[in-house]
């Protein structure tokens, strides 16, 4: 069998060695899907906008290996032990567990999947195993990995099929059940990319764009081994933002007198000429630059109920965003960075096809200052690691993912990413961590191939 690019022999032998442990259905036919985790190069905060990112699949995934089996539930596994079994009926409205609990990344899948193949009434169980090899809670995706290949291990083992840019739609928005407001930078990333290359991301529609990765540029991961724990206080962080950046395009939207303006991208959208500073002037003269959480002063400037705004911003019932009311909510600044990076982005994905790597590196350091200053969700640790990786020679360095923790990239010529990985060792894991070896912590990463299922009892 020619197996689909990203399954190197190494992945194959994990899924077949999860397959010997599966309880196996009536007809004995076994899937294994893989999907990557990812880097984002530059674009950070910007999906839930509907504003473009520029990411890189990473050569770390998550393989789920699935059977149809005879209970009609489905029947959850982890190869790490750590991860304890699940098993849960198959319904519309898939109850969740606590939160935090791995598998509610699981039936997040899979109630995206029962939802949008509503039509079918026969759809089997299934046995899964689990094996996720991207780092989790370090940025780096493993969350969406992991809904990725449920999601498309599930679609197999009932012979259901989606076009891909479909496919990345649905899973983003099946993750929305694990109480994050996501954009879809990584359901897509995971399933559109492509070896050897980044992905220029748009959305809204979503559609994308391979740029290949210049053969001298070297990315380095770097974990700070802070938790973002999206299940926790970073999720209230990030859900606050994403209620802020509504909030400012539904101002700047009013100021311009553009109809039905809901998110940052609509703005740009309807304003083909369009420039950052203006709008950023724009917003500040139409509105003060933070407001109360409990929305009123924000209704008043757009005219509408403080209900309605409420009903429409925060959602109902289990997925309602929960805003600490102790706080203002920031327009101004949120809005600056969000425009400001999508500038940077595009102007990124130009640099990057030319093989640019100065400007590249450029542009990403001010996305982490803009990040730090107006987004707000860079830490002392991220900050550190950011300048070690430009003290030891790359080009760029910045927070990658949501922030509040987890990892850092840097882009550097491929001859200095030794130096980069030991000024990274010696500024800062020896002085977190001393005495520890921070191998698994910090790594140079290569784009890897999107995913994709094989019949694994074909293969056999
Ligand atoms: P992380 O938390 O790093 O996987 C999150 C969102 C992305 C995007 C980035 C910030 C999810 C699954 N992912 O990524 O959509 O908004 O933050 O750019 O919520």
């Amino acid at each position: 069998m020619t197996l689909p690019d990203g399954w190197d022999s190494e992945e194959l032998a994990r899924a077949e060695q999860l397959a010997a442990q599966i309880r196996v259905g009536a007809d004995a036919r076994i899937v294994a899907c893989r999907a990557p985790g990812r880097v984002n190069l530059i674009g950070e905060h910007t999906d839930y906008s509907g504003l473009p990112v520029l990411p890189v699949p990473i050569d770390r995934s998550t393989i789920v290996v699935a059977a149809a089996n005879t209970t009609g539930e489905m029947e959850v596994s982890n190869a790490d032990p750590a991860w304890p079994s699940r098993r849960f009926a198959m319904e519309r409205q898939i109850p969740p567990y606590a939160t935090g609990d791995w598998a509610n990344y699981v039936k997040a899948a899979i109630q995206g999947v029962i939802g949008r193949f509503s039509a079918r009434t026969n759809l089997r169980g299934a046995s899964m195993i689990v094996d996720g090899r991207v780092p989790p809670a370090a940025g780096l995706s493993s969350s969406s990995a992991l809904t990725v290949s449920t999601a498309f291990a599930f679609m197999a083992v009932n012979q259901l099929e989606l076009d891909p840019l479909e496919a990345a739609t649905m899973v983003a928005r099946s993750e929305w059940y694990v109480g994050t407001r996501g954009g879809g930078m990584d359901q897509a990333v995971s399933i559109l990319g492509r070896r050897d290359h980044a992905l220029f991301i748009e959305f809204d529609p979503l559609r994308a764009r391979a740029i290949k990765m210049p053969a001298n540029a070297a990315l380095i991961a770097a974990d700070s081994r802070q938790v973002a724990d999206k299940s926790g206080a970073v999720r209230a962080e990030y859900n606050r933002r994403v209620v802020e950046c509504a909030l400012a395009a539904r101002i700047l939207g009013r100021a311009l007198k553009l109809d039905g303006v809901k998110i940052l991208g609509d703005v740009v959208r309807a304003l083909p000429e369009w420039n950052a500073a203006d709008l950023v002037e724009q917003l500040a003269a139409s509105s003060p630059a933070r407001l109360g959480a409990d929305l009123k002063e924000a209704a008043n400037i757009l005219d509408v109920t403080q209900s309605q705004l409420d009903a429409e911003l925060l959602g109902q019932g289990s997925i309602r965003i929960a805003l600490d009311s102790n706080r203002q909510l920031e327009v101004l600044k949120r809005a600056r960075h969000v425009l400001g990076e999508t500038e940077r982005v595009i102007r990124a994905a130009d640099a990057l096809e030319a093989g640019r790597l100065d400007e590249m590196g450029t542009l990403m350091n001010a996305s982490h200052q803009s990040l730090a200053d107006d987004f707000e969700c860079s830490t002392v640790k991220l900050d550190t690691l950011v300048e070690c990786a430009r003290r030891g020679g790359a080009l760029g360095a910045r927070l990658t993912g949501a922030g509040f923790g987890g990892s850092i990239v840097a882009l550097c010529d491929a001859a200095s990413a030794d130096s980069v990985i030991e000024s990274i060792d010696r500024g800062y894991y020896a002085k977190q961590y001393p005495g520890a070896a921070p191998k698994s912590w910090r790594a140079a990463l290569h784009a890897g191939a999107g995913a994709s299922v094989i019949d694994i009892s074909a293969n056999a």
